[in-house]
């Protein structure tokens, strides 16, 4: 039986109060559709969307977290701090941390742990820039990305990765289906050599929308997508959503 599709809307630094009644839509436009849908608002907002999501399928989610559970660590959140505003799922090694917050792949693995403690399932992202593919390094680089944060300590547990080449993010460029496929070959390798039958499901992210959603999802081995731009509007976000059935 296929798997059901995981739809993640990554809404990064955008959202307030005034967004909520979005989130509301889709929990209900969403109502009887295959997939299983998540929301990553701002941790700002997540209190507030668990309140508006209370009784819908739809799944909470934070955008990170820290490596330890409490301490003197200014402007940051925890795992568990997440999962009591209401999250059950966390994304973690984003590109936009590993780049913008120079994350390595070793502390993404503490974050990973740290969030599975708490009771959350990662999301945990890998993916090359372009000055990597253009010199030939994708599958070097996206090796070590798996080996040093999707690490064998995840065994037995819930947790997903998503491929999202760092050239694709945001950009309107969309990575071909050979480019995804390879990608995704070298993903399922390692996660079978190290989680076996319980391996995890593997998202595709970067420009994902309306017009590319139901070709992406059809790829083999794509078990959702992790969606930013698009998930910012019921508009944009309900046709991918749909695309998954
Ligand atoms: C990749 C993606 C969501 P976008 O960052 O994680 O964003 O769909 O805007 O490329």
């Amino acid at each position: 039986m296929p798997q059901t599709h995981l739809i993640a809307a990554n809404w990064k630094m955008n959202g307030v109060k005034a967004s909520l009644p979005i989130a509301r839509t889709i929990a209900e436009q969403s109502r009887g559709l295959q997939a299983r849908v998540a929301l990553f608002p701002p941790a700002t907002l997540l209190p507030l969307m668990a309140d508006v999501l209370q009784g819908t399928d739809i799944v909470l989610g934070g955008q990170d977290c820290h490596h330890a559970d409490s301490g003197a660590y200014t402007g940051d959140i925890s795992a568990p701090m997440l999962k009591d505003a209401g999250a059950s799922m966390v994304i973690l090694g984003h590109s936009e941390r590993r780049h913008g917050h120079l994350e390595p792949c070793a502390l993404v693995a503490r974050k990973s742990l740290a969030a599975l403690r708490a009771g959350l399932e990662p999301i945990i992202c890998i993916g090359e820039t372009l000055d990597q593919r253009q010199a030939g390094l994708t599958i070097p680089v996206l090796s070590r990305q798996l080996a040093d944060s999707v690490t064998s300590d995840l065994k037995g547990q819930a947790f997903h990765v998503s491929y999202e080449p760092v050239w694709a993010i945001g950009t309107g460029l969309v990575a071909s289906d050979a480019q995804i496929l390879e990608a995704f070959a070298l993903i399922r390798e390692h996660l079978d050599k190290h989680f076996g039958t319980n391996a995890p499901q593997v998202l595709y992210g970067g420009s994902v929308k309306a017009s590319n959603a139901a070709h992406l999802l059809a790829l083999e081995g794509v078990g959702g997508a992790l969606v930013g731009g698009a998930s910012l509007t019921v508009e944009d976000f309900m046709p991918i959503i749909r695309a998954a059935d």
